[in-house]
């Protein structure tokens, strides 16, 4: 029963759960004349108690809540290990004794688990709040992980992505990750690019895989053993069990070299990467066409605002009310560092004008000299028809079609282009961009082709 095991997942890795539990509304519902909430006991888990497979040799406690559960599953717990006090340091009673039918609602798992996250994630009201003054999508970044970033512990041998939504994260990521992994098409396959590169911050709520093919299953399960192993590895090393695997954890298992994913503004990124002079690759797009591609985005991701016009979503865009705020103060803050030794600041028109230049250009910072032959490979493999075309780099891959309300055919790899924003922009935001464009980066230095 994958429901089960789900749930069991989901209970390994719950940093914020009170917090958000108590902000859910929960709703009552009668089963077979019994009430029950939904946020506890869903009717879908009820419905599927008959397969429950028991053994023999199973030992189960049962109450009505609130009778007594915990201190006799406390009890059984030593009488079947041996009375030995240290097996109850392994974990949590709540961990150590399963729940069965319970299927508590918002596991904050960091994307590995979980049923129907597009629909949940449409059905959820997206909070927008502000955070140093930068505005954050609540349900993408939650503010207890941006108060923590400064504990981030970075590695000298780290390597970051970092940018301001649609400038072309991905497309470098993809780069990036062949260039740390000797060209090797093959070990892009180990996952998808959002599992294989850690997005630092984000806290996603109720994600969703889907699999449609044994294959994908294989390799994700293939994926989640590995992480497994580290996991077990990291306990073992620290004589700590992880309650949650928030991307603080999850940094700690990564082994080294980690190529990791941030969207945060320079003041916010955790001060350990500058401090360890991790590897910084940023990227910018020209704002006309990052404004489009994150307008077609906020349709696409069921966690994010949803616009009933372009019109009014350029008013937020202008207003930098967007998660990640302002773009012009995120690029800034990375240009105006552009010559320290650890970043290196591309942009993605430059990008798309010699994608080849572009990635031997980040091969070099990276520190690796491959062959005409390994630069071939890894220029067609991160083109845009061959992403767009490959699951594991697809973000729509994970967000299965259909189930994503008001997604419709929006694909994330949208069109790839440079100059699209002709096609939204009226001459008067034309006017206002170019006017804000020469207010905020005149005599900076940063220009970028439309
Ligand atoms: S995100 O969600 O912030 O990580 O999005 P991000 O990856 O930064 O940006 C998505 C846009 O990048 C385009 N893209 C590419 N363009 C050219 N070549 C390649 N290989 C490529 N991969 C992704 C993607 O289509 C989005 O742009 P638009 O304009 O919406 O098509």
């Amino acid at each position: 029963m994958d429901r089960f095991i789900d749930t069991e997942l989901a209970r390994l890795t719950t940093e914020n759960m009170a917090e958000e539990m108590a902000q859910t509304g929960t709703k009552m519902y009668q089963f077979k004349g019994v009430w029950f909430a939904d946020t506890n006991v869903q009717e879908e888990v009820l419905l599927r108690m008959p397969e429950w497979e028991a053994r023999s040799d199973d030992v189960y406690v049962v109450s009505y809540p609130k009778a007594g559960t915990t201190w006799v599953q406390e009890i059984m717990f030593l009488a079947m290990n041996n009375a030995d006090v240290e097996r109850t340091k392994t974990g949590h009673t709540m961990l150590r004794i399963p729940y069965m039918e319970a299927n508590i609602k918002r596991p904050n798992v960091a994307r590995l688990t979980t049923e129907n996250m597009a629909e949940e994630m449409a059905q959820t009201g997206t909070k927008m709040y502000q955070f140093d003054g930068v505005w954050f999508a609540d349900t993408n970044v939650q503010e207890e992980v941006l108060l923590r970033m400064p504990e981030w512990e970075a590695r000298s041998e780290d390597v970051y992505i970092v940018s301001y939504p649609k400038a072309g994260t991905t497309w470098a990521q993809e780069i990036m990750f062949l260039a740390m992994n000797n060209a090797d098409v093959e070990r892009t396959k180990t996952g998808h690019t959002m599992l294989r590169i850690p997005y630092i911050e984000a806290n996603i709520k109720k994600p969703n895989f889907r699999y449609s093919s044994p294959q994908k299953i294989l390799l994700m399960l293939w994926y989640m053993l590995k992480m497994m192993f580290r996991m077990l590895w990291f306990c073992m090393k620290e004589g700590k069990v992880p309650v949650g695997i928030s991307p603080l954890s999850m940094s700690k298992i990564l082994p080294s070299p980690r190529l990791l994913k941030s969207h945060l503004p320079f003041q916010l990124l955790p001060p350990d990467i500058m401090k360890k002079k991790a590897k910084i690759i940023y990227v910018a797009r020209n704002p006309k066409d990052l404004a489009v591609s994150f307008y077609n985005f906020h349709k696409w991701m069921p966690m994010l605002p949803k616009y009933s016009s372009w019109d009014k979503y350029f008013d937020d865009f202008m207003a930098g009310k967007l998660c990640y705020g302002h773009w012009y103060e995120h690029y800034l803050g990375f240009w105006n560092r552009r010559h320290e030794e650890n970043i290196l600041f591309i942009k993605y028109e430059d990008m798309k004008k010699d994608h080849k230049a572009a990635v031997t250009q980040i091969c070099e910072f990276l520190g690796y000299n491959y062959s005409e032959e390994m630069l071939d490979t890894i220029t067609e493999h991160s083109s845009f028809s061959s992403m767009k075309k490959n699951p594991m780099t697809n973000p729509d891959s994970l967000f299965p079609k259909g189930k994503t309300p008001g997604k419709e055919d929006i694909s994330f790899m949208r069109k790839g282009k440079v100059g699209d924003w002709r096609n939204y922009f009226t001459d008067e935001q034309n006017k206002a961009l170019d006017e804000t464009c020469k207010e905020k980066l005149e005599g900076t230095g940063l220009q970028f082709d439309f």
